[in-house]
């Protein structure tokens, strides 16, 4: 079957609108409709070619919502006409990690999804007579895709695809990363680094957890009123402040640090800043920005000694299987809110100007609908 695809040919060059072929689904695997799909700066990170991960020819995208169209043989958790949502951490509950109960970092597939295939080594995707590689186990910058039945969150029909695909990454890796990893608690105070389309995620969670002073840190102006709308108390431009003051900043305005930061930009210069803003005994600070291979985070190891700790968090923590349903039932019954943060909307044929607003910081997420 032909389906309408964004392809990453290259690293570094734009991508490019075309028809792909797509194979069926075999044994465990769903056919899914694409009908919506955010862009997360993670898209933009691979298709640089910095990803170490990054593999060309790639349809990338990994936000999405959809339908299931067909199933292949085994599956017996979904059925056609299904509404899902794509999973980069699938959930298994059957692995070494998913039975701990410990991580959400599902091990089941995670080797063939960072080699671009399906779990039996191969791929769905064939255009202009080449393989075309899966990205992140999704490939949601294509109108029909194929997963694993483990990779599929089953949510209610009633929720729009052009708001509930942001919940496949950005909402809830932010929310999540508050409330399954850092478990902030009523009268904490936090800081948050970078308020683009997963900090800004991270300071309504903290607001759901009920902390005190919600401290944003960007240094872009435009972010301070959307910041301060999803509960950011005390803004930190560094250009302001000057950058080798933000620390000293939060800390002022904290009574000595914070309970708990999170880096939401993939700046190692930054992940020291958020480390070293952290409370002295106790302090946490949580890493959620992806940075290059070969980068490196340091700090003084007294940092450590004298009790602050370094953590990090992917999609949230959360097992996706069992917890994304949930988040879209938030979303319905209005405890989060989506729809001020999707700033754009556009054709897939425009996605390249999707990824020039992210760079330019005029975007907060920009959402493709098929
Ligand atoms: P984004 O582009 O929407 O937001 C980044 C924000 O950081 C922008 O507001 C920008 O102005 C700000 N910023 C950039 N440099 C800064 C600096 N030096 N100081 C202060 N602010 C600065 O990106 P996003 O989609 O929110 O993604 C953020 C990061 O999170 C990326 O690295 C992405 O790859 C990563 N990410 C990680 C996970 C995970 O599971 N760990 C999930 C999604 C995204
Ligand atoms: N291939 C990349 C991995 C980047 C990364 O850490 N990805 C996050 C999700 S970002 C979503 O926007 C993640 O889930 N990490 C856990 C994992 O198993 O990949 C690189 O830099 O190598
Ligand atoms: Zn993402």
């Amino acid at each position: 079957m032909q389906v309408r695809a964004a392809i990453a040919w290259k690293a570094g060059e734009p991508l490019s609108i075309g028809t792909v072929e797509i194979g069926g689904p075999k044994p465990g695997e769903v056919l899914v409709e694409i009908m919506a799909t955010g862009i997360c700066h993670t898209d933009a990170y691979t298709l640089s070619g910095l990803d170490p991960e990054g593999i060309f020819p790639a349809i990338l995208g990994h936000e999405g919502a959809g339908i299931v169209r067909e199933v292949g043989a085994g599956v017996t958790s979904l059925v056609p006409g299904d509404h899902v949502i794509p999973l980069y951490t699938p959930e298994c509950r059957n692995c070494k990690t998913c039975l701990s109960q410990k991580s959400n970092l599902c091990t089941a597939i995670r080797g063939t999804q960072g080699k671009g295939v399906m779990p039996d080594g191969t791929t769905r995707f064939r255009c202009e007579g080449q393989d075309v590689m899966h990205y992140m186990g999704c490939s949601t910058f294509a109108n029909f895709t194929i997963l694993p039945e483990i990779a599929l969150a089953k949510v209610r029909k009633d929720a729009p695809f052009e708001k509930i695909c942001y919940i496949g990454c950005g909402v809830t890796t932010g929310i999540g990363a508050v409330i399954n990893t850092a478990k902030v608690r009523p009268g904490e105070n936090v800081a948050v680094f970078g308020l683009g389309g997963i900090g800004l995620n991270v300071i309504q969670g903290a607001r759901i957890a009920g902390a005190d002073k919600i401290i944003g840190v960007d240094l872009n102006p435009a972010r301070e009123a959307m910041a301060r709308r999803f509960g950011m108390t005390h803004f930190v431009n560094p250009n302001d402040v000057g950058r080798d003051k933000v620390v000293q900043a939060i800390q002022d305005l904290s009574d000595g640090g914070v309970d708990y930061s999170f880096e939401c930009i993939g700046n190692t210069q930054v992940m020291r800043q958020a480390l070293e803003c952290t409370h002295r005994g106790w302090g946490t600070s949580i890493i959620i920005g992806v940075a290059a291979a070969g980068q490196e985070i340091s700090t003084r190891p007294f940092q450590l000694v004298t009790g602050r700790n370094w953590r990090g968090t992917a999609f949230g923590g959360a097992r996706g299987r069992t917890d994304v349903p949930k988040i879209v039932d938030w979303y319905m019954e209005g405890k989060i809110q989506i729809d001020p943060l999707i700033t754009h909307v556009m054709p897939l044929e425009k996605i390249n100007e999707g990824f020039d607003l992210m760079h330019a910081g005029e975007s907060i997420r920009s959402v493709v609908v098929y």
